[in-house]
Parts: C-alpha cells; structure tokens; sequence
C-alpha cells in the first residue's frame, strides 16, 4: 500500500460544528504546534501540509444560522464540511498520499472516511472510541452529528435525509462486516440496538479486560480480513476520549475506563506493522478543556498516537 511510499498529507480541521464545547477547533493547530511534522519527517515521511482547512462556506452558513433539521444540530454545516474533508482525502489517496486528518470533532470522519473509500473501495474501518458515533438522526439523544457518523458510513435507514444526501452515494461505501470498534464503553440504547441487528463487530473495554490488547487487536483484524492474510487497506479513526480521562484529559466527552497509555500505543503500532494502513484521524482534542497542563499532556499523546501509527518503533 501506499504507506510504503512514506508520503502523507495533513489535512488540519478546525471544526467544532459537531457537537457543543468549543475549543476542539483548536485542536489540529494545536497538534502541528507541538511539533508534529517534524516529528514525522525524523520518522523518515514527506509530509506536506498547506495550512488547515478553511472552511468558509461553512463559517458563512455559521453565521447566517444553520436551524435544526428534525434532532440534528448544524446539519448544513457538517453536511458542507464533511463533503469537503471527503474531497481532499480522496484526492491525496489517490495521488499516493496518505491522508492524517487533525480534528476537530468525529463527525469529520464521515468526510475523511468516504474520502479514503472513493481511493480504496476495499478498505476497512477500524474506529478506536468511548462512543460508536453510530446513532442515526432519528435515534442521536443529543442530536450533536459527531455521535452519528457511521451511521451515514453505512448508510443505515433513517440516514437517507437532506442535506447529506445530497452528496452521499445512494448506496453506502462501508458494509457493516468490513467495521470494527475498540475500546467503547458509553453506548445509547438506539445505538446498542444498531449495533446488535447489524452484527458489527465491537470489542468493548470489556473485550480489552478479558483477552488483552494484543489479542483483541489480533481479533480485530482477523474480522476485517475475514480470517484471510491481513491485506485490506486500513482507514484507522482514532477518537482520544477512547484512552482514559487520565491519560488523554482534554476532550469534551471524557468516560472513565478507558484505554490506558500503551493500549492506545499498541493499537497505533500493531496497525503499522500490518502495513495497510493508508489513512488516519486524530480527533476531539480539545486543548481549552482542563488544566494547561492536562491540555499540553492530551496533545502531546496526540502526537505520540499518530508517530506510533505511522512506525515508531519500541526498538
Ligand atoms: N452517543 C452520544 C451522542 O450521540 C455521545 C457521543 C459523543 N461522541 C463523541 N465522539 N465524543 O465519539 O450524543
Ligand atoms: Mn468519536
Ligand atoms: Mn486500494
Ligand atoms: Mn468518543
């Protein structure tokens, strides 16, 4: 795959329209800041990045309002935005880049998700969370469409509304067997239902408990190869509130008993070692939160997540 290439591109979101806290906006600044790029060319990648992401349709529709469509909050805006995400990930996968998303919110992955799969229509999804994200707008409790974007991924009943399908394929990029979470621990009933009817494959933190994250990993992968060799392009969205509020503080929906420092790590590398890995979100970093401290400690895992996922190695 593409990795072999060590060419990435970083697609930098500022984008918080997904859900309520501000300051996640700040999150892929707050990533290259730190020193990420050059983090990434000592790893021996081209990286190239040209900024962040502007968006300014989207802070146009900001401003003039964006009502409620049914429960979703800000559907124009996160309709638009992701529609972009998925333009520029698509067009750096197909030129042999590898896409790293910087969030800004999960709903973004809708976006960078059907980018990587308009490039590599057998790829798989692996979403590494506290939360599934796959409530559908008649079932999201909240109504904020970072809670939702596998749904649409998937394209499951209820999901076929304006604006997004405007520009979503009529019929779905992701099939439900070609998905697979760790690390969930907050689900909402409609969601728990979803997951159920559809067979789709979830190793929880209870999962992690019992059989280690080695194995779960393994088991992962296993899944989405369908026993085989392991050879699918790997999409990997990595959510930092899947790792314990004591690990990874700054993030607006923290839920404690979460993965712990090298549980996250070894997902990243054991990924990496696959060498399928051709894209990669970083999100919901969100620095205003907690102390400076806990901000500076959150970003600094960001970074370490990201330089584990693209080899990094221990030894
Ligand atoms: N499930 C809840 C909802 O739909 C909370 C979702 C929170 N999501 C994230 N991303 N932080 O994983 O509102
Ligand atoms: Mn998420
Ligand atoms: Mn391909
Ligand atoms: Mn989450």
């Amino acid at each position: 795959y593409l990795s072999a290439g060590k060419a990435l591109s970083i697609v930098g979101c500022p984008f918080s329209g997904g859900q309520k806290r501000a300051g996640v906006d700040s999150g892929p600044n707050s990533l290259v800041d730190a020193g990420l790029i050059q983090q990434l060319e000592d790893l021996g990648w081209n990286v190239d990045f040209g900024g962040h992401q502007q968006f300014e349709e989207v802070n146009k529709l900001l401003r003039d309002g964006d009502p409620d469509i049914g429960n979703m909050k800000n559907p124009r805006t996160v309709s638009e935005v992701t529609r972009q995400v998925a333009e520029t990930v698509s067009a750096y996968a197909k030129k042999g880049r590898l896409p790293l998303t910087l969030g800004g919110d999960h709903s973004l992955a809708l976006g960078t998700v059907s980018g990587s799969l308009r490039a590599h229509p057998d790829a798989a999804l692996i979403w590494i969370d506290a939360h599934a994200d796959i409530n559908t707008p008649a079932t999201t409790p909240s109504g904020n469409l970072h809670g939702c974007p596998v749904s649409f991924l998937l394209g499951l009943p209820g999901t076929d509304v304006e604006p997004f399908k405007s520009w979503l394929p009529a019929s779905p990029l992701l099939k439900s067997d070609s998905l697979v979470y760790i690390g969930l621990r907050d689900i909402d009933s409609g969601e728990r239902k979803i997951l159920r009817e559809n067979g789709i494959k979830a190793f929880s933190m209870h999962e992690v408990d019992k059989y280690g994250i080695g194995k779960v990993v393994e088991l992962a992968l296993e899944h989405v190869n369908k026993g085989k060799e392991i050879k699918r392009p790997i999409h990997l969205s990595f959510d930092v509130d899947a790792l314990d509020p004591s690990v990874a503080p700054s993030t607006g929906t923290p839920v404690r008993g979460g993965l712990t420092f090298r549980e996250g790590h070894y997902i990243c590398e054991a990924l990496y070692e696959t060498g399928c890995l051709v894209a990669m979100d970083l999100m919901e970093v969100n620095p205003s939160l907690m102390q400076k401290r806990d901000a500076e400690q959150t970003i600094a895992i960001g970074c370490s997540l990201i330089r584990s996922a693209l080899g990094e190695t221990l030894l």
